[in-house]
């Protein structure tokens, strides 16, 4: 599915807005394209939680609508007309009047439908798009709902963020020449020491009999530097610029389908492509054959009000803070991000390590907290073939959504699994097998969580970076830093000696309020949070295959209610409307050292 695109051949309208709404009582009894009336409505693109005031829906589990009606260009006579919805968290549904026209499971990735045939140029439709939040154990990220004894249902996850639904990214109409582009993929390469540059593309077409693709390669000036024609073929660029960490540069491909009787134009489509390298050598990661030192943080769609909302004004800000605080990269904890994301971090250089939404396929955590014995992970009645089914189908929509992104430098296929359990080897060698055959250019990773030793751990030798989440000195041994450093570094050098591959420190941190100071560093004071990241900077300095450094979080976020969180989890760098606490101060000295060294 290629992203909506206006160009010579295509148009596209934006559906953002506000939309009719309402919740829905009772899914078996629903008259599902039923007239909604203005009473409530909410703006999309937003989850729906935070914006009213009403408990019952902050809380709802269940099918909501969205409603609105819309009308088709008078223009758009011949061609086809789709609509897409970029996310609908957890399942969603499209109506086009009274007609089911796509059913999407799975939060964060898109979803669409051709309705040409059902709508008319210059006309109006109904559009009722459904969103069900319910999570179960088959679904990614799983879940449970229970009962309660007054016969409210609740959601139980076993993720530490919270539950946010609904149209969280926007929704599009738009228009498709009836021959077009299908899809495209990218793969770029470097010979001559990184002086010519190789862009690899691959086309298909609805119909290309009759038809000649031409592809052209411009570079950020509009000046055409290579070409090619075919389905699938090679440009080189002579002194290419390298898309590089911090110092992005992208060509634009443009592939245009001709007909070869009149030779007129039938599609146009364009992809920004940066033309870099990845590659994992002994204990290094690679990015255009120099070692790569990843700064940064695991991070969250998270803001006040809009919850997972995509919001332009906060991603942009949000890279202007990664900047200031010298990071180079972050990871996408813990689900695929709005498209928007990887185009600015395409445009300006930041990497990033793009993970599913399977978070939580781990119940001894949940268990462990409240120190009751937990039930296999990996079983007919917890994570079963229907949940190794749906997680597929994440790790399928994430690389064929993502695939073309130069900042894309890894797949983290997992957070936190059960990978010391057994049947994790059996669940996981057809996951990592699949993520191979669909793209066998980036290395691949999962989440480790300090349950899995290097002893017990029964996937690692499947990957090829190790990705570590400790949290020695808050969850364990809390408050005391010195046996932390002890244990992190016990721990860190067994996972060395075992595997001998690059580990990167995905999570470490401790919850921080802000504005609470201590002269004798306890936990929760900004003093505390500060200390403990020394503690770790001083050890990843001590091992060689430490390759990168992911303090967790960004920014504190909200979570479901609990009595270890304060509205939310509180582990950010950032507050969650951005303001530094002190630990930043220390974190911004390490890593622009670290760049200016590095350059
Ligand atoms: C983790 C999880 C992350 C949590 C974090 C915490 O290991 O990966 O989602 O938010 O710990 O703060 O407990």
């Amino acid at each position: 599915m290629l992203r909506p695109q206006a160009t010579a051949t295509r148009e596209v309208i934006c559906l953002d807005g506000v939309w009719n709404f309402e919740i829905v009582a009772d899914a078996a009894t629903e008259e599902w394209t039923e007239l909604l009336s203005p009473k409530t409505q909410i703006p999309v693109p937003a989850s729906y939680n935070d914006i009213l005031l009403d408990h019952g829906i902050r809380d709802h589990v269940g099918w909501v609508k969205y409603q609105r009606r819309v009308r088709v260009p008078r223009s758009w006579t011949s061609e086809h007309v789709f609509i897409r919805c970029d996310a609908a968290t957890h399942r969603g549904r499209i109506y086009v009047n009274d007609k089911l026209v796509a059913d999407h499971q799975g939060g964060y990735t898109p979803f669409d439908a051709n309705i040409t045939e059902l709508v008319s140029a210059g006309k109006e439709f109904c559009l009722t798009v459904a969103v069900c939040n319910e999570l179960s154990n088959e679904t990614i990220p799983p879940g449970s709902i229970e009962v309660l004894a007054n016969g409210t249902r609740k959601q139980k996850y076993l993720h530490d963020f919270f539950n946010y639904s609904g149209l969280s990214r926007s929704v599009w109409l738009y228009s498709v020449p009836q021959r077009s582009f299908r899809d495209v993929t990218i793969v770029t390469d470097t010979v001559g020491e990184n002086r010519t540059g190789i862009i690899k593309y691959e086309a298909t077409c609805s119909e290309s009999v009759d038809c000649e693709i031409r592809v052209t390669v411009a570079d950020e000036n509009g000046n055409v530097v290579g070409c090619a024609h075919g389905e699938r073929s090679e440009i080189e660029i002579e002194s290419v610029h390298l898309w590089q960490p911090g110092n992005a540069y992208l060509y634009k491909l443009t592939l245009y389908l001709h007909r070869l009787d009149d030779n007129s134009l039938v599609d146009e489509y364009s992809i920004d492509v940066g033309v870099r390298t990845v590659e994992v050598k002994g204990s290094q990661f690679l990015i255009n054959n120099k070692p790569f030192y990843f700064t940064g943080f695991g991070k969250h769609e998270d803001t006040p009000i809009r919850g997972k909302g995509h919001d332009s004004a906060y991603m942009v800000h949000d890279f202007q803070l990664l900047e200031w605080i010298g990071a180079n990269s972050f990871r996408t904890s813990h689900y695929p991000y709005a498209e928007e994301v990887y185009d600015f971090a395409d445009r300006h250089g930041i990497v990033v390590i793009d993970e599913t939404a399977a978070v939580g396929l781990n119940l001894g955590i949940a268990s462990g907290l409240f120190g009751k014995k937990a039930p296999p992970t990996w079983s007919a009645e917890t994570m079963n073939v229907t949940t190794s089914i749906a997680h597929s189908q994440n790790i399928r929509e994430l690389i064929s959504r993502d695939k073309n992104h130069p900042s894309v430098v890894m797949w983290c296929i997992a957070n936190e699994p059960a990978s010391h359990e057994d049947g994790a080897r059996e669940y996981f060698a057809p996951l990592v097998k699949l993520t191979r055959s669909l793209d066998s250019t980036r290395p691949i990773c999962f989440s480790n969580c300090v349950l899995a030793t290097a002893e017990n751990d029964l996937i690692s030798d499947l990957f090829d970076v190790l990705c570590l989440n400790r949290y020695y000195g808050w969850y364990e041994h809390t408050g005391d830093l010195e046996t932390a450093e002890h244990e992190l570094e016990t721990d860190l050098r067994t996972w060395q000696t075992k595997y001998g591959k690059p580990m990167i420190m995905t999570e470490y941190g401790s919850d921080t309020m802000a504005g609470l100071h201590m002269t004798n560093p306890g936990p929760w004071s900004e003093e505390f949070q500060s200390s403990m990241l020394e503690v770790y900077h001083r050890v990843f300095d001590r091992l060689d295959s430490v390759i990168g450094e992911h303090v967790w979080s960004f920014s504190d976020f909200q979570t479901s209610a609990m009595v270890f969180r304060v509205d939310g989890n509180k582990k950010g760098v950032f507050t969650r409307d951005r303001r530094p606490k002190l630990a930043a101060q220390a974190l911004r000295k390490r890593w622009v050292e670290r760049k200016n060294d590095a350059l």
